[in-house]
């Protein structure tokens, strides 16, 4: 969402620059944007569907590809069962507007319970919180980071990642003015990160221990009468019991799951009351860890009985100009289907990844054999790699819409590369509902379409069409544009168009500034409309219009951290976590030279005094052992960790055969995801444990 200023030179990319007139970036930018001219001008990025006949690929023409895909997934679908198709969707999915807008035609023919996207190993916790109290998966509070004067970051480091649901792009100027207004940054993590070296206060915290220090804090603010909730307190239910469950939480045994002393858990809560406005935000280390679901669940109640919830300079919700959360179909539910192997609820519409593999591998009615996988690389980003990509060898079928042939994709037997980035113009409708401020951007593509390509929804939009065709289903209602005397097909950009004018500013909807995608096309450094505003309870979308403190899936989930996480010893295992880097992206940036040059970033840090218990000095090649695989990788020594905690970034790993990155091939480094393991994850949220895994390490022999 940074605003660039690309320049050409003719038709080649002269330079890409930060665009100081953006009105929400300001002249904010970091190295993935630059790395853009890399993936644009990359000889090994596809620009025609390929096919795969053994090892080698061969160009085929778009029709030729389309049909094979689509009559594969009719003929599973038909011969087999539903279910026999799955798909998985990766994480560039979400910024992408058109396939958000087109890839629902596409699972209506589908109609399989095999779903399966990245957000098991990311962001699940956050939308299972939303639909449990608020009634709606993107009624999504955001720190109202400008304004507030105490902000209490766990599992986030946002000074790297630049924030996480919560956009806001320029962190580093934006913590200096928190900073200059006096207001306070406490961050708890396992390692002090970039952003903990600017915090006024910091925290080791035992990996996969955060639920036992939220719900103490919780404990100790009931426990001492500091509850205020003001605005909202007639708009709340089931607090008592949240109260009454969580009574024997206490600081004291926090303290020995946790590493944070007892006196340090009342004061962190103690310091939200105290503070004019505070915020809680906890992201990936408190999401994809054992207790993700109870981690964000607390983090929302802190939030509301310190009065933060829903309030200027604490959290509040974004009113974008495309508004998800206007829309039912999205709201979300939990088990309604369970997987067939191991019987795990669905969550928002989806199977944990964590099954996906299992789901491939076992025989059975209903096995999945028929693959499609949409701007994902799960072989890199879900738990057990390796058995996943043992899996993806097994199906009879598979197809992807990607533009790499990676670490997943080398699988698959057909793969549909989509434009690229510069390639089509853009508009962030998921990001901009999780902005620090709402305000509203189009940008018009860079390059034409090149001839004889196709964006992702046109490729979204032809499956669907030829499914709906082999199905027998009338293929303009199945596109949703059944209207009397029919219509042209609907492109992204009409729908978007659609969206803006009747969302909250929309001419439509007879907003006085009456946007419409002209407006936003005349305005392309973006429209500012203004700070975060309170919206509750008129947003809140439960039956009854109150905000639920006390999901019944979250109140049963508080026995196991009673049982695996304050009675039982902590582990003598060295626990894994995982570490981002401002020159990555997941796994997909690693073909771009300026993303990898210079030293190597891929080596595993360890704390000072664990090397020195195992005789290792600072460079050694170590051996890394899981429950389910192990790598070699060198070890670094640093005070920076927790001891008994050691980090490995993500993304990497390309070594594995088939592949077609050529510059990534040649910074390989390993893949964390060959560790981490998929039998441990939250079944409240389906989310994966890709933070605090059990390992050993040892010199590699
Ligand atoms: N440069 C760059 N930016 C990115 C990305 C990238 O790959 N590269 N990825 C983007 C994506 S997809 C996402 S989702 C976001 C993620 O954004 P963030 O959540 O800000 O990113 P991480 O750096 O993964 O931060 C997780 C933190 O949790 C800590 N942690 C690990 N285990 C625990 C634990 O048990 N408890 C606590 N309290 N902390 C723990 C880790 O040490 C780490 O500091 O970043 C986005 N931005
Ligand atoms: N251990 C560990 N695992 C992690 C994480 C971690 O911190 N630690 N982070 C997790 C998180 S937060 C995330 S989001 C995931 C990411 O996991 P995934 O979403 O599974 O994978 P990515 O690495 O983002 O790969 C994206 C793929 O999409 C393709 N692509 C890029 N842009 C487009 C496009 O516009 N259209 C199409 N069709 N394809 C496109 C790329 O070529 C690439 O193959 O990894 C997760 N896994
Ligand atoms: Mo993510």
């Amino acid at each position: 969402m940074c605003g660039l200023v690309i320049e050409l030179d003719d038709q080649e990319i002269h330079s890409i620059k930060p665009n100081h007139d953006d009105v929400f970036s300001r002249g904010h930018i970091c190295p993935k944007a630059i790395a853009l001219q890399d993936l644009h001008n990359d000889p090994d990025r596809l620009r025609k569907p390929v096919k795969r006949i053994g090892s080698n690929w061969i160009e085929i023409s778009w029709d030729e590809a389309l049909e094979e895909v689509a009559t594969n997934l009719f003929d599973y679908q038909t011969n087999y069962s539903a279910d026999a198709v799955g798909y998985y969707i990766g994480n560039p999915t979400a910024h992408n507007y058109g396939n958000l807008t087109h890839v629902g035609y596409l699972f209506a023919q589908l109609k399989t319970r095999n779903r399966y996207s990245v957000s098991t190993a990311d962001e699940a916790p956050h939308r299972a919180v939303h639909r449990h109290m608020y009634g709606h998966e993107f009624i999504a509070p955001v720190v109202d980071l400008d304004r507030t004067d105490h902000w209490l970051v766990l599992g986030a480091n946002p000074l790297v990642s630049n924030g996480s649901l919560m956009t806001a792009p320029g962190m580093p100027r934006r913590l200096k003015s928190m900073r200059q207004r006096g207001a306070k940054l406490v961050v708890i993590d396992p390692r002090r990160t970039e952003t903990a070296a600017v915090a006024d206060e910091f925290h080791f915290i035992r990996p996969g221990s955060d639920a036992a220090l939220l719900l103490a804090m919780l404990n100790h603010l009931f426990t001492q009468n500091l509850i205020n909730i003001g605005r909202l307190d007639s708009h709340i239910e089931g607090l008592d019991t949240v109260a009454k469950e969580i009574l024997a939480i206490t600081p004291e045994r926090a303290a020995r799951a946790t590493g944070i002393s007892a006196q340090s858990i009342k004061r962190l809560a103690e310091d939200l009351v105290a503070a004019k406005t505070a915020a809680v935000y906890g992201r990936f280390g408190v999401s994809t860890q054992q207790f993700g679901g109870i981690c964000q669940w607390a983090i929302h109640l802190l939030n509301l009985v310190t009065g933060n919830l829903d309030r200027v300079g604490g959290v509040l919700c974004n009113l974008p100009a495309l508004d998800l959360a206007a829309f039912p179909s999205l709201k979300g539910h939990r088990d309604k289907w369970r997987s067939r192997v191991s019987q795990v609820p669905e969550v928002g519409g989806e199977l944990p990844g964590s099954v996906l593999a299992e789901e491939i591998l076992t025989e059975g009615e209903d096995q999945l054999r028929c693959l499609l996988t949409i701007a994902g690389n799960p072989v890199l980003s879900n738990a057990n790699g390796r058995q996943l990509e043992a899996a993806l060898e097994k199906l009879d079928f598979m197809a992807s819409i990607d533009f790499y042939i990676n670490e997943t994709t080398r699988f698959a037997n057909i793969i549909l590369p989509p434009t690229g980035h510069l390639e089509h113009d853009h508009y962030d409708l998921a990001f901009s509902m999780l902005a620090v401020r709402n305000i509203t951007k189009y940008s018009e593509p860079v390059f034409d379409k090149p001839e004889g390509t196709l964006h992702d929804w046109e490729i979204l939009t032809a499956l669907a069409t030829r499914l709906a065709n082999k199905n027998g289903v009338d293929v303009r209602a199945a596109l949703g544009h059944a209207r009397p005397g029919g219509g042209p097909m609907v492109s992204a950009q009409r729908m978007l168009d659609f969206g803006i004018q009747t969302g909250p500013y929309g001419k439509r909807a007879r907003h006085p500034l009456a946007l419409t995608l002209n407006k936003l096309k005349e305005n392309p450094h973006g429209i500012d409309l203004g700070p975060l505003q309170p919206s509750f309870p008129e947003r809140l979308q439960t039956a009854n219009k109150k905000i639920h403190c006390a999901p019944d899936i979250f109140i049963q989930d508080l026995q196991r951290v009673e049982t695996e996480l304050l009675t039982r010893p902590p582990t003598q295992s060295l626990l894994l976590i995982g570490r981002r880097d401002a020159r990555t992206n997941n796994s997909w940036l690693h073909n771009s030279y300026r993303m990898v040059k210079g030293k190597e970033r891929c080596f595993l840090l360890m704390n000072h005094t664990d090397m020195l218990a195992r005789q290792l000095n600072d460079g050694d090649i170590v051996t890394v052992i899981s429950r389910v695989g192990s790598i070699k990788v060198s070890a670094h020594g640093t005070d920076n960790l927790m001891p008994g905690v050691v980090s490995l970034p993500h993304g990497w790993g390309h070594t594995r055969t088939g592949i077609k990155l050529g510059i990534a091939s040649n910074h390989a480094g390993v893949s964390i995801n060959d560790l981490t393991d998929e039998k441990m994850f939250d079944q409240t949220t389906g989310t994966s444990v890709l933070n605090g895994v059990p390992v050993s390490v040892s010199a590699s022999g």
